[in-house]
Formats: C-alpha cells, sequence, structure tokens
C-alpha cells in the first residue's frame, strides 16, 4: 500500500483528541521546502554549465549559495504557517518572529537548512534538520527565546532529511521514527521505512579521529574496545562528516557516532537545538541512547540559541560501554 508521509502524519494525529490539523499543516511547510531545497541539491554543479552562478535573477538579485537558499525556502514554507510565531535557523544570528506571531500561534521551528553544506562540491550527502517545540503557557510573541530555549525532551517532533542516493525524512512525533522515500517523478514522499528500530547492537563506529588526541579521557579506551573486540566481533569505522549522512546510517545499521570535546572544539562542534536535540530525539524513539558525555541529552537545559554541545549516540550495546568508559549520570 501506498502511504505518503500527508498520509501518515493525519493518521498519527488522530491519536490526539481535539487535533486540529494545525500540526499537519505545519510538517507540509517542512516537505515542500526540502522538495524545493532536493531539487537544487541534485542541480548542483550544474552551475557552471548552464550558467546560474553569478547570473542575475529577475529580481536583480545574484544567484545563491545552496545554503542560503535553503534557508530561505524553509523560512518562506513556514512563515505562511499561522500556527508557527517563531523560526531559528543556523543561517540567522536572531530568532525571527512571525508577522501574523498571535495566540493561535502554537509552534517554534528550529532547522538547520542544509548541514554538511561544505560538502556539496564534492557530491556528498547533506541534509536538513528541524526540531519543533511548543510555546510555552503564557509566553508572548516578545519572548521567542523562551520558545526556543527548552530542554530536548519538550520537543513535540523532530526529524531530517537526507539530500543522498535518494531523498529521504526521516521523522517522529514521539510514536516512534518513520522514514519516506521521495518519488521524484511524482514529488511525493512514500512510507519507505516504517517503525524504525535501532539495532542494540552495529558494527560501526563513526567519529573523527583526527582528534582522538584532543578527547576527554575514556573516549579512545572506549574506541580501543570496539576496535579491538571487546563487544564481540571488531568495529568498523565509516565517517561521512555529513551529521545526518552519519546518524541515518547510525539509526539505520546500528553502532555509534559521537563528536566529542576537541581542543579546537572544547564545547563539541554540533549545535544543541537544531542538530543534537532533534538526533537525540529521534535516536531515543528507536531505542538507542543519546548523552553529551555528561548527561542526556534531551535533558539539557539550552542558554543560547546557537549554543554548541558534545554528541554521542548509538545502541544500547555500545552506549552502555560508553558509560564504563566514561562514567556519567544517564
Ligand atoms: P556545518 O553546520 O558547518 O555544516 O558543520 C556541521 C558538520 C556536521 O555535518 C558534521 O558532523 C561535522 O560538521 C563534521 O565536522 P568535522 O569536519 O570537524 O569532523
Ligand atoms: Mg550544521
Amino acid at each position: 500500500m501506498i502511504v505518503t508521509v500527508q498520509q501518515h502524519i493525519l493518521q498519527d494525529q488522530k491519536r490526539f483528541p481535539g487535533a486540529s490539523g494545525e500540526f499537519s499543516w505545519l510538517l507540509s511547510g517542512i516537505t515542500l521546502a526540502t522538495k524545493m531545497v532536493q531539487a537544487r541539491v541534485r542541480r548542483a554543479g550544474l552551475s557552471d554549465i548552464l550558467g546560474d552562478a553569478g547570473d542575475v535573477n529577475v529580481q536583480g538579485e545574484i544567484q545563491q549559495k545552496l545554503d542560503v537558499y535553503a534557508n530561505e525556502a524553509l523560512i518562506h514554507c513556514l512563515s505562511a504557517r499561522a500556527s508557527i510565531g517563531v523560526l531559528a535557523s543556523e543561517e540567522n544570528e536572531e530568532p525571527m518572529i512571525m508577522g501574523h506571531c498571535s495566540k493561535e500561534a502554537n509552534y517554534a521551528v528550529i532547522f538547520d537548512p542544509l548541514d554538511g553544506s561544505s560538502n556539496i562540491d564534492v557530491n556528498v550527502s547533506v541534509g536538513t534538520t528541524f526540531s519543533v517545540m511548543r510555546r510555552p503557557d503564557g509566553v508572548t510573541c516578545e519572548e521567542p527565546q523562551k520558545w526556543l530555549l527548552q530542554p530536548g525532551c519538550k520537543q513535540i517532533a523532530a526529524g531530517y532529511v537526507c539530500y543522498g542516493s535518494s531523498t529521504v525524512l526521516v521523522y517522529s512525533v514521539g510514536n516512534g521514527v518513520h522514514g519516506f522515500t521521495l518519488e521524484p517523478s511524482v514529488g511525493a514522499y512514500l512510507l519507505s521505512h516504517p517503525n524504525i528500530r535501532m539495532p542494540n547492537q552495529g558494527k560501526y563506529y563513526s567519529v573523527n579521529e583526527a582528534y582522538r588526541d584532543g578527547f576527554p579521557p575514556g573516549y579512545n579506551q572506549f574506541l580501543d574496545r570496539l576496535r579491538q573486540g571487546g563487544l564481540g566481533k571488531p568495529y568498523a569505522s565509516r565517517y561521512i562528516g555529513s551529521m545526518v549522512a552519519d546518524l541515518h546510517r547510525t539509526l539505520l545499521k546500528g553502532g555509534v557516532f559521537l563528536y566529542p570535546p576537541t581542543s579546537d572544539h572544547p564545547k563539541g562542534k554540533l549545535r544543541l537545538l537544531y542538530e543534537a536535540n532533534p538526533m537525540a530525539y529521534l535516536v531515543e524513539q528507536a531505542g538507542g541512547v543519546a548523552t553529551d558525555g555528561k548527561r542526556r541529552v534531551l535533558d539539557l537545559q539550552p542558554e543560547a540559541v546557537h549554543q554548541r554541545t558534545p554528541l554521542i549516540v548509538g545502541g544500547q550495546v555500545e552506549m552502555a560501554e560508553f558509560l564504563r568508559c566514561v562514567p556519567h549520570e544517564m
């Protein structure tokens, strides 16, 4: 049976008494924007041949870089949704308050429009990540920080799109994790990975090992244990350098992904609100574990929109071993 993402969201929504349909309308803004982005990503590299880059378009603007385009596509599609009061993006220093923000605007959407964008030039997968928060009671449109700076456990939906060999949307509204593959000839996301469960144990670890001399105590011991067969068959390594692609593999095939604190990035490199939180939410929904090396990621109280965090996510077996090597409360 063919199930589109729209049908799936509507069915999911029926579980909530009094659901008004506004939430499925919100998510349709994300699916529309990511279809626009994927169409551009697929044409990356053609600009020199077709003469796009540097061209002036009808409004007199110079052709944009893909990450700027992706940001504008998301802002354009989401700002038309009356249920959204606040947007925050990796590309914008400050949160955006929607012009229509009124009592009916209940949600904030936080996103990284094009994660791993430096990989575009070499034809490597990139992605979009998003996180949806509900407006806390009594908070006005003039206080966007209060909509955004909530711990990840308050997310009411999260997901990503991976622009890889195909375009795949993975999302959760707290009822399992579901994956949809874009059927390009009809332009619809079709259910391809219902109820994704992360294997308890996988075969790969995924980390930028070039930074290993700067990892905190215990991290290298953990990686050595994996490599040397301490958990059974020795692990192999896979690291794309595009978080969405690395996490998509980790979610489907199991294993562990780490972006630890390093000498250059003592607080980690990834952003809490729009990279770590949505990924941690999906990983937990799929039966895995997500920590910053000190605490559960979803319990971290954010202090700034663009705050960074270390991120370690994996299956139950790998993460139990990680906890032995890097003891902390979980
Ligand atoms: P970006 O937001 O500037 O694209 O950086 C985030 C990316 C992630 O996709 C990826 O996991 C990480 O940076 C790779 O960093 P490094 O090259 O230090 O391993
Ligand atoms: Mg990013």
